[in-house]
């Protein structure tokens, strides 16, 4: 086993029977076969003569060929598209009223986790800013097992039931026949699905929100979806949602934005998530519970079973009890972010499922396809599975790829080895073992929704309603882009049909923007009815106005004023924020006065889109020279468009008229002063928006 790529000092427990080996960092270290058979070279294959045939003997040449040709395994048929990071919980205040749970009780204890944030629809090569959902999967190695949240970043799901998981992902990925599109949900057989579903409906809002348009995964909630259940030591259950609130608030992109992001660094969010843990600006989430009694969640007007609601904030607050810190990038991509293995399964004893159908199916699912991905039964003795927190010994032995080496006889149970002075093996806990809730359950069997599933619409209207104006906006456009990329008009006038029992002004708005007429509402199972609004579903004005975590951008010229550009710079930095420098070339530029500054990035690669604030500092002949260069209009024409500050000197104005930049109060001249750029920088100009775009 090559120890050369591996971090974790428990894998030594595993499989190597305690030889040392030489590692890549050892200067001795020398190159061998996966057997350990030093090469002595590694650039040309044994031939027949220099010229001559290659020969079948040079095993060096075979295996390492025959290694490539391997290195691939399935990608994750959902979630394919991921990035990950290790880090740690830490309980602030204990739930031991509620849970039994060593993780929830355990006040300032450290907990080792990895966590993983992925796009849903597209493939592992695809890019990092679609319209789609994102999965936040964090694995906590706790002291009693490894506890596996696997949730999302929308706190609801488009289905009630798992049997209908199959028939959703193949609607949403790419079509059968014609293989695209790629990482999509605009196309027909999506919303073919989408309309003959309704109980997709609330999802639906979420998904045309800009939830699902992220600015970074730093910046993104996280749920556990279902409705689980902690168990005290009275044995007593109380229902609980489980939820992550970043620190740095939930923020997202525009859709233009989104896209031109797309072209320019397919690998955005994936970067700014290394980057920003290589720096050590570690990204922080609060953990937070929901807590209900069963009498408090059956006095509510929807079943906590159904995982298309959620619980309104309002009625029931999210009360913060702990948080991750994300503080070190994987080693190795393939043998953690790839090989990791979430599974809903895992949990602890003092946490317990609740009979959610959708959760209940997901038991089964993910524990089968990490045979199928992973190949074998023994996926949890790679080390990014292994349970760390503490230690896992049980009787099942051999399978594919063992690498443990069980010592002894003691391979069943009960056994009576240990009179005899023998490893008898370890012995079950019933009292500090998992033990299930003991939810009554008889009933007869049957294939039905429940009655109290049936309504699919309250909710989504909760979700519209309760957005700001610009939010209400962008989701109405989003629908109005995605129906306009269908071809078959009866799927489309089924969604707007389905739309009006949401809300009648978004479905106007949806069949406005898309020029047809408003078809007749679909008969709904169950009467929607009103809630009252809920702010906490809004991402705008609920994030802090801030510099920090985000990134400026300085766009510069020869000739430039080296002064304004270090006050704009020291400013954006004292904020909090990452800057960097945009050149006409990447060796930089000749200020004014010889000076020479470095730039971060070629202006035609580093578009504005990369950034959430700009200044475009230039001189009077540089401004001139980008007169004619397009990257440098678009510069200035994105931030405007996607109401970002712009911060100029007089001598770029040139080309902020040339961009259609018009003034405003985000559009300052920082040529005297840099401060009063930092308040508009620190948040988006939505005053600006009905100026750069049609809304619907
Ligand atoms: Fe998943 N899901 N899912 N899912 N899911 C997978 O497991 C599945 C669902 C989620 O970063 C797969 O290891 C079924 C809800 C995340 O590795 C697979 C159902 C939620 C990840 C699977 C659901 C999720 C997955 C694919 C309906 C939010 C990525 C590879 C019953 C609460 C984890 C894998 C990672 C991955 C099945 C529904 C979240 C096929 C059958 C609801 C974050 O097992």
């Amino acid at each position: 086993m090559a120890k050369t790529q591996n971090s974790s000092p428990d894998l030594n427990t595993v499989g190597n029977g305690g030889e040392t080996h030489q590692t890549a960092s050892d200067p001795q270290a020398r190159l061998t076969t996966n057997h350990g058979v030093p090469i002595s070279d590694n650039q040309n294959s044994l031939k027949a003569g220099p010229r001559g045939p290659s020969l079948l003997e040079d095993f060096v040449l075979r295996e390492k060929i025959q290694h490539f040709d391997h290195e691939r395994i399935p990608e994750r048929i959902v979630h394919a598209r991921g990035s990950a990071a290790h880090g740690f919980f830490e309980l602030t205040e204990s739930l031991a009223e509620f849970t039994t749970a060593k993780i929830l009780t355990e006040v300032g204890r450290k907990t080792e986790l990895f966590t993983r944030f992925s796009t849903v629809a597209g493939g592992a090569g695809s890019v990092d800013t679609p319209r789609d959902v994102r999965g936040f999967a964090v694995k906590m190695y706790t002291s009693e097992g490894n506890w596996d949240l696997v949730g999302n970043n929308i706190p609801v799901f488009f289905i009630q039931d798992a049997i209908k998981f199959p028939d959703l992902i193949h609607a949403v990925k790419m079509e059968a026949d014609r293989g695209y599109p790629q990482a999509a949900s605009a196309h027909d057989t999506f919303w073919d699905f989408i309309g003959l579903m309704p109980e997709t409906t609330h999802m639906i809002m979420w998904a045309m929100s800009d939830r699902t348009i992220p600015r970074s995964l730093r910046m993104i909630e996280g749920f556990g979806v279902h409705t689980f259940r902690l168990i005290n030591d009275k044995d007593e259950a109380t229902l609980v949602k489980f939820h992550w609130r970043p620190k740095l608030g939930t923020q997202s992109t525009g859709w233009d934005e989104a896209v031109k992001i797309a072209g320019a660094d397919p690998d955005f969010h994936r970067r700014d998530l290394y980057e920003s843990i290589d720096n050590g600006d570690f990204p922080e989430w609060e953990f937070g519970v929901q807590l209900l009694t069963q009498a408090e969640a059956d006095a509510l007007p929807f079943d906590v079973l159904d995982a298309t609601k959620l619980i309104p904030e309002e009625l029931h607050p999210v009360r913060v009890v702990g948080r991750m810190v994300l503080n070190r990038n994987p080693d190795n991509f393939f043998a953690e972010t790839e090989q990791v293995a979430f599974l809903p399964t895992n949990i602890v004893p003092g946490i317990d499922f609740s009979e959610d159908p959708l959760l209940q199916g997901r038991l089964f699912s993910y524990q089968d396809t990490q045979l199928s991905r992973l190949g074998t039964v023994n996926f949890h003795q790679l080390p990014i599975n292994q349970a760390k927190g503490c230690p896992f010994q049980n009787l099942q032995r051999d399978g594919q790829m063992q690498m443990a080496v069980p010592k002894g006889r003691a391979n069943y149970e009960p056994n009576s080895l240990a009179q005899a002075g023998e490893d008898g093996g370890p012995r079950e806990d019933p009292k500090g073992g998992f033990r299930s809730f003991a939810a009554p359950v008889e009933q007869t069997k049957v294939r039905l929704r429940a009655e109290t599933f049936a309504d699919h619409y309250s909710q989504a209207r909760l979700f519209f309603r309760s957005q700001t104006a610009p939010e209400q906006a962008h989701l109405a456009s989003a629908i109005v882009f995605e129906l306009s990329k269908l071809s078959l008009d009866h799927v489309r006038d089924r969604v707007l049909g389905n739309l009006r029992n949401v809300d009648q002004t978004l479905a106007q708005r949806a069949a406005e923007g898309l020029g047809v007429d408003l078809p007749k509402a679909n008969a709904a199972a169950s009467e929607p009815y009103d809630m009252d609004d809920s702010p906490a579903l809004r991402i705008v004005g609920k994030y802090p106005d801030t510099l920090k975590g985000r990134a400026v951008g300085i766009l510069v010229s020869d000739g430039a004023d080296g002064a304004v550009i270090d006050a704009v710079k020291a400013a954006a930095e004292g904020a909090g924020a990452t800057v960097k420098i945009v050149a006409p070339k990447i060796v930089g530029v000749k200020l004014k006065g010889g000076k020479r500054l470095k730039a971060d990035g070629q202006l035609a690669g580093t578009p504005s889109v990369m950034f959430d604030a700009v200044a475009i500092v230039l001189s009077k002949a540089g401004c001139a020279d980008l007169l004619t260069e397009g990257a440098a209009i678009d510069f200035a024409k994105d931030a405007f468009g996607h109401l970002k500050a712009i911060g100029f000197t007089p001598e770029a104005q040139p080309l902020l008229d040339k961009a259609g930049v018009e003034a405003d109060a985000g559009v300052i001249d920082i040529s005297g002063d840099a401060k009063p750029w930092l308040a508009p920088a620190a948040t988006r100009q939505w005053d600006r928006e009905p100026k750069v775009r049609t809304l619907a």
